[in-house]
């Protein structure tokens, strides 16, 4: 090869260049374009170990224009290479744009069944009070569930008609003072708990009775407690989830498991009186039975119906719309 052609041939491959160069549109591209020409076997590689070939006294003037040659692709291809980053950045911080005048997407949400509501309040309100939440077996033994509780052996509840029995000893419980009494035997007073859960009746489902509701029960035990600290908690009780202008009024009933035993009814100016639980002083056989003195320690306790409470406050008259999952009903609370 002359110096002559070599020049012409650098010559040609500015030319390549320059079109290579307009047409590269990506880094991509422009990195071929690089292998193209810079490359182990790129274009100028092959003309510069050319070189070589020629006379001494003209290999550094074809050095020269080659490096000049070099130099020009170098430089164009870090120019482009920053140009074309440049312009993806703005595309892709283009696509990113957010605009948030727009309007939100509608999700429907779920939210807690009304019957977990009122227990999640009730708890809350005694909570505050300094009650502990206590749980315990849904399937219980005849000791805790009626023995302990000073049920006698021919009351009706201990009939298999009234309850579900497992087998000869277990049943699912009728009530959740079998907790209160798991809880009093292995706690010293002073105990103040409340015991929300599922129990088990064998009614016929209507309007009022399902075999399965929820309760929740009060127990508090200390030295010196009396019938007026029962009335205030529950007074108190019914300021909190019914509002103020409420009056309430004891009126005797019998529990085997209190002594005194009242039932509690509340009402509104112009409204009717609405039994809302039963409650009374924890009777002596119970408190010995858990290893309690009766001479030392006095108890109170009551029981109220979750669902009854959710029917008082949204005036729902049927205890199976509870269960009976229809989002037309749910969705209303
Ligand atoms: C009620 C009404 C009155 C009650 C009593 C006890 C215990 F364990 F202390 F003896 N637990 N729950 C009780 C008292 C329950 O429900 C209508």
């Amino acid at each position: 090869m002359t110096l002559q052609e070599l020049r012409e041939e650098a010559e040609r491959l500015r030319v390549a260049w320059a079109q290579g160069l307009a047409g590269a549109a990506s880094l991509d591209e422009l990195e071929a374009l690089r292998v193209k020409f810079l490359g182990r076997k790129g274009h100028l590689t092959r003309l510069l170990s050319a070189l070589k070939e020629l006379p001494p006294q003209e290999r550094a003037q074809a050095g020269r224009i080659l490096n000049a040659l070099k130099g020009e692709i170098v430089g164009a291809l870090e120019e482009k290479g920053r140009e074309i980053e440049a312009r993806e950045r703005e595309r892709r911080l283009a696509a990113e744009r957010y605009d948030f005048t727009l309007p939100g997407r509608w999700r429907p949400l779920g939210h807690l069944h009304p019957l977990t509501q009122v227990r999640l309040e009730i708890e809350d309100i005694f909570m505050r009070m300094g009650f502990d939440v206590a749980s315990g077996p849904e399937v219980e033994d005849d000791y805790h569930n009626f023995e302990a509780l000073n049920i006698p052996e021919d009351h009706p509840a201990r009939d298999e008609w009234d309850s579900f029995y497992i087998d000869d000893v277990h049943l699912l419980r009728t009530h959740t003072s079998p907790v209160q009494i798991r809880v009093m035997k292995s706690r010293k007073p002073p105990v103040r708990i409340i015991c929300p859960g599922r129990c088990y009746r064998r009614d016929t489902p209507d309007a009022t009775h399902s075999p399965v509701f929820h309760q929740v029960e009060l127990l508090w035990v200390e030295r010196g407690l009396t019938m007026a600290n029962l009335k205030w908690i529950i007074e108190e009780f019914v300021r909190r989830f019914f509002g103020p202008g409420y009056e309430m009024r004891f009126s005797a009933d019998f529990f085997p498991f209190t002594e005194p035993s009242a039932q509690v009814h509340i009402h509104r100016q112009g409204g009717p009186w609405l039994e809302i639980m039963g409650a009374g002083m924890v009777d002596p056989a119970v408190l010995t039975e858990v290893g309690y003195d009766p001479e030392e320690v006095t108890g109170f306790a009551f029981g109220l119906g979750i669902e009854r409470m959710a029917m008082l406050r949204w005036g729902i008259e049927d205890i199976r719309l509870f269960y009976q999952n229809d989002i037309r009903f749910l969705s209303q609370f």
